[in-house]
């Protein structure tokens, strides 16, 4: 029996993925492995994310020639998983690298100056186009699959914007996902407050006119997430410190913090931790009854899911391609120059949403499958149902 479990641990493809692909090159590519068998997929699910991964006011050109849409090459018979690898692949229409002009004024913000000291060039084209946020459509397309999963567990994510610039909505946290998910898509700014968005929307368009951009704050809430998705047994796998790093990567991203945040380090203990409840009627549900009085802890504890909402926030920077360029160096002549500047977006704040949405749909999904790890969706439930019979005997 243990030798028989042993086997399982070394042969099992842990859920992964792997991106490929430049900005004006053929295609993106999302290559992801670990997908148990037997998951029915929604193709037209995954163009649904990419399609408002492409949205929100202030974007710029480029979003105006793109029709983002994914073909799934590999790991499906009659939609439905086989186990092996899924590939996918999203085609750029605006497929011209070899003839794309060479870069040699670095902006500023952008991978363009380290990138070109790392790769020993003058011409940053080849390192801004794998740098470039083009590369979170085939980020989408992965969590919008993996996240299909979760749904099957009632797992329920929803990301949105909470502030552009320095303009702030209130988000009542006790909204359902529904209700979130129907106020957020009423706005192109996808702002669940419906009050705010129009003020968002005009400092864009301020940014806008003054040839300049602007950054904001995304929130991502993932609900009826089990406990103990993670481990406080090994840094690598703790829960918040590995969706801190998934986001963290996403482009122009420079802060994430859970639940309270930062907000904590400025308040006594006894006003931060979350009072401990149970009720013994709720045995049944998710949480196998245990309740907190607040969520400050953002649903995590430990490195631990502990079975509340999981709220996670992202700062991203503004834009670092400026219309009106800034201060930089021609990296031929080495003399003062403005930045270069082809066309870019204003915001991309609401894009950015989807992003950090579908990056963290990827992680939960990862973590639900080391603890519920199989080869076959079947196994997964089986797993899973066994847990929450005995977290309710608990
Ligand atoms: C980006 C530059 C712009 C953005 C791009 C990110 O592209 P282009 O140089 O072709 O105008 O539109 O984002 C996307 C293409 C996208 O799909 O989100 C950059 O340099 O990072």
């Amino acid at each position: 029996m243990v030798r028989h479990a042993l086997s399982i641990v070394v042969t099992m493809t842990m859920l992964d993925y792997r991106t490929a692909g430049e900005s004006h090159g053929a295609s993106l590519i999302a290559f992801i492995e670990g997908v148990p068998a037997g998951l029915a997929v929604d193709g037209p699910a995954i163009n649904r994310e990419l399609t408002r991964r492409q949205g929100g006011y202030g974007r710029g050109g480029r979003m105006q020639i793109e029709r983002d849409e994914a073909t799934i090459l590999s790991g499906l018979r009659r939609n439905v998983t086989l186990g092996s690898p899924v590939a996918i692949e999203i085609k750029n229409r605006d497929a011209r690298i070899d003839d794309a002009p060479a870069v040699n004024r670095p902006r500023p913000g952008h991978a363009d100056l380290a990138g070109s000291l790392k790769y020993l060039t003058a011409d940053c084209r080849n390192v801004l186009e794998r740098a470039s946020a083009r590369e979170t459509a085939a980020r989408v397309a992965a969590g919008a699959l993996a996240r299909q999963l979760l749904t099957q567990f009632g797992i329920e994510i929803v990301g949105y914007v909470v502030q552009i610039s320095d303009v702030c909505a209130m988000i009542p946290l006790d909204a359902g996902v529904a209700e979130l998910r129907t106020a957020r898509d009423a706005n192109e700014v996808y702002c669940p407050d419906a009050a705010t968005a129009p003020r968002m929307i005009e400092a864009i368009h301020a940014a806008m006119v003054a040839k300049d951009t602007v950054g904001g704050l995304v929130e991502v809430q993932v609900r009826g997430a089990p406990p103990g998705l993670g481990s406080c047994m090994r840094w690598q796998d703790k829960l918040d410190g590995r969706l801190m790093q998934a986001v963290g990567s996403v482009q122009a991203i420079k802060g994430v913090e859970i639940g309270m945040g930062f907000a904590a380090a400025a308040q006594r203990g006894s006003s931060v931790h979350d009072p401990i409840e149970f009720d013994a009627a709720a045995r049944k549900d998710a949480r196998g009854g245990f309740r907190r009085r607040s969520n400050n802890a953002g649903g995590i504890e430990g490195g631990m899911s502990n079975g509340e909402p999981i709220i996670l926030r992202a700062a991203m920077k503004p834009i670092s391609t400026l219309l009106q360029g800034m201060d930089s160096v021609n990296l031929i002549t080495k003399k003062p120059e403005r930045s270069d500047y082809e066309r870019s977006d204003i915001c991309a704040v609401p894009a950015c949403s989807v992003v950090v949405e579908n990056v963290v749909a990827f992680e939960i999904a990862r973590a639900f499958l080391e603890k519920f790890s199989s080869d076959t969706m079947a196994e997964v439930r089986a797993s899973h149902a066994f847990f929450m019979i005995s977290l309710a005997e608990l």
